[in-house]
Formats: structure tokens, C-alpha cells, sequence
């Protein structure tokens, strides 16, 4: 066993060369063997097991520092730089992260879970270790689904003008989760197939280097070479920008990659080498459908089969076939999806109504303002995005949609705590990021039907920006057939139960059935009648209702899956505060910090969201 043995980068070195292919085979077990128990990335991960070995060879570590693009695809890089033995704790509660993360170890130079991130991050490192006199060089990986985003096109714009000392390595496989999309994906898709044409370029880059140091007249046919590698290259794009290119190379070939980086990542300036790799190789399931091995949850090694199937439809379901029926009657939905059509549910729509569907790729502050474009001609657009991602679209949320007043329906996916991707990943924002902007309408429905309701709702919302959120997985209670379902009434919560005195319990969204919960023990153990409100509506939120249940009352609570910081909690308060209403108020969300990786339970248990934690709460605030 080559890997077992492998505590740091330096050992990595020491494998001998006709080592290598067993080392790869090694941690590609390793990492199916831990995927199929934990769930998390597969495809991507097999497809850069080469990419890592050839890497971690060619640099020197920590010394050259390396900085991953999301982290989804790292796992052998983690497996080599020291992680062996926690590697079984993947995405686990206490255990190692699915991403990168600086705290977990000195090799992870930035952290990473979002897309998009590297090049910049490289870019700033590099100046930083030019100013501070540092040795060694700095390598951002990045894939040909997030090169299209806006801040990596930004990080090429600025890398091309400082000219600073880097290198970047497109990993090409023509996917992003699902198939790459877009100008700049035909490109890249483009450079990689004419493997002939691509050889010749190999050859001519490679004189080029051999030479380009000599002096003499030898300089004058160096500097007509690279005129000539211009016009014929396939990375002229780059080239233009100033960015050296190199490649195509084979992604899975260890010695090409582990030559080509060595020689190249010393040269002056910015460089980039495109490697070509194959989401899912070695693991047949994975290979032949890399979208569902994306990610994947713990599954049977021998067929693939998922270990445990969830039987409950889920809210992206519920989501994806409402978003179809409206299509079918009314033409003007447009759906729109930052490449996450499978995870939220719109690659249905993507299937029957092609012509009203958009993956505009990674590009969700594009999505944002494209559907404000669209809203300008009176198309109603559907914005799937998860909670977590939407964040990057603050500004355009403010500037594009708010201050325009632009009917732009959102749906907000994965909202609330994920569970295992961890901190990176939870969508416990969206609640305070988005109640804070003028003519923005919230609603967290807490059943299937609310769900159902209030996609209607943001359908029929032709005044200004509405937002539905809802969490990864389901709710409780049952469908409504498609013709049944009516709006919700607007700015009214749901009274569920009622009591003159005692506890005032208002939750929002999934937190319901944990407020429930909470409130038959606090009967049962302690005797305090409960009222539970289910608020529906964060913006606006039911302030009649709010104010005559508060009646009377001991003490309020309020359940989020959101921060407590300018969520539910602070709404409820405000409300409180303008009624001069004076009741002790618990805020039951999450207080100031990002939650880890864990389980949904696990997460409630270890941040205290339960009885216990409630009652510790209680005592706290009459000390
Ligand atoms: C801002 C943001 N949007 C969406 C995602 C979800 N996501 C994770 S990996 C991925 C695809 C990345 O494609 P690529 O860079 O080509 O890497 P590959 O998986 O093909 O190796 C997406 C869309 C994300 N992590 N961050």
C-alpha cells in the first residue's frame, strides 16, 4: 500500500515512476470506498487523480502554494498532503471538510466551496508573497465550468495586466454538473478536439521554450514563431490577454502533466495549461453518468445504487413540476437556472420546454439582472438559485431589482442549514439579506402546500420581486393537485395552536415541526401552554396576528433556519418594539457563526436548537 504511507507532499516525490498508476488506482478506491459510505463528490474527484499526483510533483509544498476552485474535486489532494488517516470523516460532524478549508490543514491555502474563487485568490496570494519576499510559486486549478463565471473573467482580466508570476490549470472535461454551456464553454471545448492540431502546438511550444533564452539572431525566429503560435493556437483567447497557453495535455497521463508543469511553472508571468480529464474515471456508474455522480449520497459500491431513497418528494420536485404545469399555460414563465438545473429541479423544464429555459452557467449575478431584463418586457421569470449562491447577487438584488421595483420571482433552494457540505454551503443568509431591501416580498412556506401556494404567489406577483425559500429535501404534508392550489392569503400567518398564556412560539419555514416539537415537551415536562404561530410570510410579516397573540404571554421564541441576525427573529422584534409590546424574546436560529458540516439533527443537537437549549436559553436571560 503506496498511500497509506504518504504523510506529506515530500513523499509523494519519492514514489517511483513506475509506482504511479497503482498510487492513482490506490486513491481512487479510496475515495469510492468513502464516498459510497459518506456521500460527496465522486465525478469530479476521479477526474483529477492524475491532475494531484503530477501537481504535488511538480511543486514544492508548502513552499509553491496551490488553490483549488470550489474544492469539490480536491478529495486526492487531501488524501495526499496528510489526510490519510481522517479521510474516513469526510463531510461527518467534527470530521474533515468536503471543501477546502485553511484551519484543516497548511496545505489548503484558500478555502473554497463557492465556485469561481481561485484565480483571484492565486493572484492576490502571489502579489502578497512578492511584497513579503517569499519564495516559491503559486497555482490556481480551475474548471472549464467555472473559467465562465464573471469573477474568474474579472481574475483573467486583472492577471493579464499585472502580469504577476502564476500559474493556472484549466481542468477541461466539457462539464460543469451538467453539460457546460455557453460562448466561452465552445470555446474551450473547441481548443481540445483536434488532438493532431493540438500535437503540432505541443511541438512548436515546445521549441519555442527550449529557445526563447538564446540571444542573437536566433531571437528574431523565436518572436515569429510566437506570432505564428497566435494565429494558429487554440488558447489565442488567453494568448490575447497576455496569458501564456500551453496544451491541450492528457489529463490522466501523470509524466506528460508532471514534465509540462515543472517546465512551465517557472517561467516568468502568467501561464495556463489546459488538461484534459474525464469526470468519473475508474468507477463505471460515475463514468457513464457523471451528472448524478456529481454528488452523490452513500450509495452501493457494487451496482451504484443509492444506500438509502428518499421515498418524499422534495421541494425541488415540487418546484420543478408546478414550474412546468405554468409553462404549459402560460408561455411567458421563463425559467432560469446558474447551472443547477438537476439540483433544483428544473432540468424537467430543460426536457419539455427547451424554449423556456435558460442555464445561463455559473453566472448567478448574470441570471439575476438577465431576468430583470426580461421582467422590463413582462416575462415572468422563475430565478432557481440555492440560498448560499444567491448571496453573490446582493448588489444586483438592490441596484437591478429592488430601487426597479422588478417583478423577478426567486426561489431560493437549499434554504436554511444543508447538513453535510458544511459551513460553506447552508443558506442561512437569504432571510436577512433579502428583507432588508425595499419592495422584496418573502415567504417561507413550512408544508408542501404552502410550497405549492406560494409558488403561485410569486406567479401571479407582477408588482415587484418575490422570494419563496425552501430547504434541501422535503416537508411535511400532502400534494395538492395542480388545480386546487390557491394563493396564499397575502401577509398572514397560520395560527396553530392557541393559548392565552404561557409561551409564544413563532416559527418560519421547516423549523414548524421542531417548534412543535419543542412545545409538547415544554407541556408534557413543564406544565407552559404553548401558542404556535407559523408566520408564512418574513416580508410582510403578520403583524396583527403577531401582536394579539403576544397578548398575555410569558415569553416569545422564535424559530429560524436562518442567522438570528436580521432574520425572522429581528423581524419579530422590530414589530415588538414599535408596539411598545415588552416580552423576553429567544431567538432559536443560528446565532452569529457558521455552522459546520454534520447531519440536519446532528446540527440542531450541537448548536442547542432543542429543549434543552431553549430551557438553557430561558435561564440565561433571567440571570
Ligand atoms: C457560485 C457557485 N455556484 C454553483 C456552484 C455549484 N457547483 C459546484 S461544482 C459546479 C460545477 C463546476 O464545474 P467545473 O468547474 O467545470 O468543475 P468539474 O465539476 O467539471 O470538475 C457547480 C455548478 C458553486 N459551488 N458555486
Amino acid at each position: 500500500m503506496i498511500l497509506k504511507n504518504i504523510k506529506h507532499p515530500d513523499d509523494v516525490k519519492k514514489v517511483q515512476k513506475s509506482d504511479l498508476k497503482k498510487l492513482a488506482g490506490e486513491i481512487r478506491w479510496k475515495i469510492i470506498k468513502t464516498v459510497s459510505k459518506n456521500g460527496g463528490h465522486l465525478a469530479p474527484n476521479l477526474g483529477t487523480v492524475e491532475l494531484t499526483i503530477a501537481l504535488i510533483r511538480a511543486l514544492n509544498l508548502p513552499q509553491d502554494e496551490v488553490v483549488w476552485d470550489v474544492g469539490h474535486q480536491a478529495y486526492s489532494f487531501k488524501l495526499l498532503t496528510g489526510r490519510y488517516d481522517i479521510f474516513y470523516t469526510l463531510r461527518q460532524l467534527n470530521g474533515m471538510s468536503g471543501y477546502l478549508k485553511r484551519d484543516e490543514s497548511q496545505f489548503d491555502s484558500f478555502g473554497a466551496g463557492h465556485s469561481s474563487t481561485s484565480l483571484s485568490a492565486a493572484l492576490g496570494i502571489a502579489v502578497g508573497k512578492e511584497k513579503k519576499g517569499e519564495n516559491g510559486n503559486v497555482a490556481a486549478i480551475i474548471g472549464d465550468g467555472a473559467l465562465t463565471s464573471g469573477i474568474a473573467l474579472e481574475a483573467l482580466n486583472n492577471i493579464g495586466q499585472l502580469k504577476q508570476k502564476i500559474l493556472i490549470i484549466l481542468n477541461t472535461n466539457e462539464m460543469s454538473i451538467s453539460k457546460n454551456t455557453g460562448a466561452i464553454a465552445r470555446y474551450l471545448s473547441k481548443i481540445i478536439t483536434d488532438p493532431y492540431y493540438n500535437k503540432f502546438i505541443f511541438a512548436l511550444d515546445k521549441f519555442i521554450s527550449r529557445h526563447e533564452s538564446e540571444s542573437s539572431i536566433f531571437k528574431g525566429f523565436i518572436k515569429l514563431l510566437r506570432i505564428i503560435k497566435l494565429t494558429l493556437v487554440p488558447g489565442k483567447l488567453f494568448e490575447s490577454l497576455g496569458i501564456r497557453y500551453f496544451g491541450p495535455f492528457d489529463g490522466h497521463n501523470i509524466d506528460i502533466m508532471e514534465k509540462s508543469i515543472s517546465r512551465i511553472v517557472d517561467l516568468p508571468g502568467p501561464k495556463i495549461i489546459n488538461v484534459v480529464t474525464k469526470k468519473g474515471l475508474g468507477y463505471k456508474p460515475a463514468f457513464e453518468d457523471p451528472i448524478r455522480y456529481h454528488g452523490a449520497s452513500p450509495f452501493n459500491i457494487d451496482t451504484g445504487q443509492p444506500k438509502v431513497t428518499n421515498k418524499d418528494i422534495s421541494c425541488s420536485k415540487i418546484f420543478g413540476d408546478l414550474t412546468n404545469y405554468l409553462i404549459e399555460k402560460d408561455k411567458t414563465v421563463i425559467a432560469v437556472s446558474a447551472a443547477m438545473g438537476y439540483g433544483t429541479g428544473l432540468h424537467t423544464v430543460c426536457e419539455n420546454h427547451p424554449d423556456n429555459y435558460f442555464d445561463v452557467g455559473i453566472e448567478e449575478e448574470h441570471a439575476v439582472v438577465f431576468s430583470a431584463g426580461m421582467c422590463v418586457k413582462g416575462l415572468k421569470p422563475f430565478v432557481a438559485i440555492y440560498s448560499t449562491f444567491l448571496q453573490r447577487t446582493f448588489d444586483m438584488l438592490i441596484h437591478d431589482i429592488g430601487i426597479q421595483n422588478l417583478p423577478v420571482r426567486f426561489f431560493l433552494d437549499r434554504a436554511g442549514i444543508v447538513g453535510d457540505d458544511g459551513e460553506t454551503h447552508h443558506g442561512i443568509f437569504d432571510m436577512s439579506y433579502l428583507r432588508m431591501i425595499p419592495n422584496m416580498k418573502i415567504i417561507a412556506p413550512s408544508t408542501k402546500a404552502n410550497l405549492q401556494r406560494a409558488i403561485i404567489n410569486a406567479y401571479e406577483e407582477n408588482e415587484g420581486p418575490i422570494a419563496v425559500r425552501y430547504p434541501r429535501g422535503s416537508l411535511p404534508g400532502e400534494l395538492l393537485p395542480f388545480d386546487k392550489i390557491e394563493k396564499l392569503p397575502e401577509s398572514k400567518g397560520n395560527i396553530i395552536k392557541e393559548n392565552k398564556e404561557g409561551y409564544f412560539f413563532l416559527s418560519s419555514g421547516r423549523m414548524l415541526s421542531l417548534a412543535e416539537k419543542i412545545a409538547k415537551e415544554l407541556e408534557e415536562k413543564d406544565n407552559i401552554p404553548v401558542t404556535i404561530f407559523d408566520t408564512i410570510w418574513i416580508k410582510p410579516l403578520d403583524e396583527e396576528n403577531i401582536i394579539r397573540l403576544a397578548r398575555n404571554k410569558e415569553l416569545i421564541v422564535v424559530f429560524e433556519d436562518n442567522t438570528t441576525i436580521g432574520g425572522l427573529s429581528d423581524a419579530v422584534l422590530e414589530v415588538l418594539n414599535k408596539n411598545n409590546i415588552k416580552i423576553s424574546t429567544i431567538p432559536m436560529g443560528w446565532e452569529d457563526l457558521f455552522p459546520t458540516a454534520g447531519t440536519i439533527d446532528e446540527l440542531f443537537d450541537h448548536y442547542h436548537i432543542n429543549y434543552e437549549g431553549l430551557k438553557e436559553r430561558i435561564r440565561r436571560t433571567h440571570e
